[in-house]
């Protein structure tokens, strides 16, 4: 997946741009499962505060699915979605690099949408060069195969024939499908405490393999924590996402080799309680 080419050509000019002081300050961030909708005002405002704040620092951002709740098709974008459109464009104008990779509730989003967001979509896995590491990008759900019912449905939905068909029939058939898919959805989360809900250490294994990535960057399982792994002998990272329901997470990459260069943030907990 990694073109060697590509990596030198990165690694000279960064042997001439780390020197300056501007390049120290450059950030990516990452953050994922925000689950945005119009019944949660509380993470609509978190949201808001992010794009406000530090969002506007980063050279790029990168967003690893469930950015919402759930997504029908970019025809049936109301008020709220537009209202997240503007504030994503609006970064986007202000010269934030921004990308997108569907996550389980939001694999329908499209072309449509994302240009209205001034995004790019991104397939999954995908390796980005991120300062010098390779670094494999995912929403997670893919490494969860224990859930084996889940991986059926995944396997199912994934396919364009199936997309294409869903999204050519009639909103209120679409919005009852997708009532019924969160219902069967909060029933897994039920469980989603339960070892069979996480990812599967030899799968990440096997992608770190495949990819060649140095660390892997994820969301999806809502346990965010930044994980050793040992694969051929070497030293990798896989750092996970948190959700955005009860408090933000964020995760800021800088360019240069400090101690501090990854860091996995809690965002301030402000949220009204949640009942
Ligand atoms: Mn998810």
């Amino acid at each position: 997946m990694r073109r060697r080419t590509d990596s030198s050509i990165d690694s000279r000019i960064n042997t001439t741009a780390d020197i300056t002081i501007d390049d120290a300050r450059r950030k990516t961030l990452f953050i994922s499962d925000l689950h945005l909708g119009p019944s949660r005002p509380d993470i609509t405002d978190r949201f808001k505060t992010f794009l406000a704040g530090p969002a506007r620092e980063a050279e790029a951002i990168y967003i690893l699915g469930d950015l919402f709740e759930a997504w029908i098709g970019d025809d049936a974008v109301g008020e709220f979605e537009r209202a997240i459109a503007v504030g994503l464009r609006a970064l986007a104008e202000n010269g934030t690099r921004l990308a997108f990779i569907h996550g389980n509730r939001d694999f329908l989003l499209g072309g449509d949408f994302c240009r209205r967001c001034g995004m790019e979509m991104l397939d999954q896995p995908r390796v980005i060069e991120l300062y010098g590491t390779p670094t494999v990008l995912l929403h997670g759900d893919q490494l969860c195969t224990l859930d084996h019912s889940y991986q059926r449905y995944r396997a199912r939905v994934s396919q364009p024939e199936w997309q294409r068909r869903m999204l050519s029939r009639p909103l209120w058939f679409r919005r009852s499908v997708a009532a019924l898919l969160r219902g069967a959805s909060r029933l897994r989360n039920s469980k989603a405490d339960s070892p069979a809900m996480d990812v599967v250490r030899d799968d990440v294994e096997a992608l770190f393999r495949e990819s060649g990535a140095k660390r892997m960057i994820h969301g999806h399982t809502h346990r965010p924590f930044r994980h050793a792994h040992r694969v051929n002998g070497k030293n990798r990272e896989r750092i996970v996402l948190g959700d955005w329901y009860s408090q933000g997470s964020l995760l800021t990459v800088r360019a240069g080799t400090s101690a501090d260069s990854v860091q996995l943030h809690a965002l301030a907990n402000d949220a009204k309680p949640d009942i």
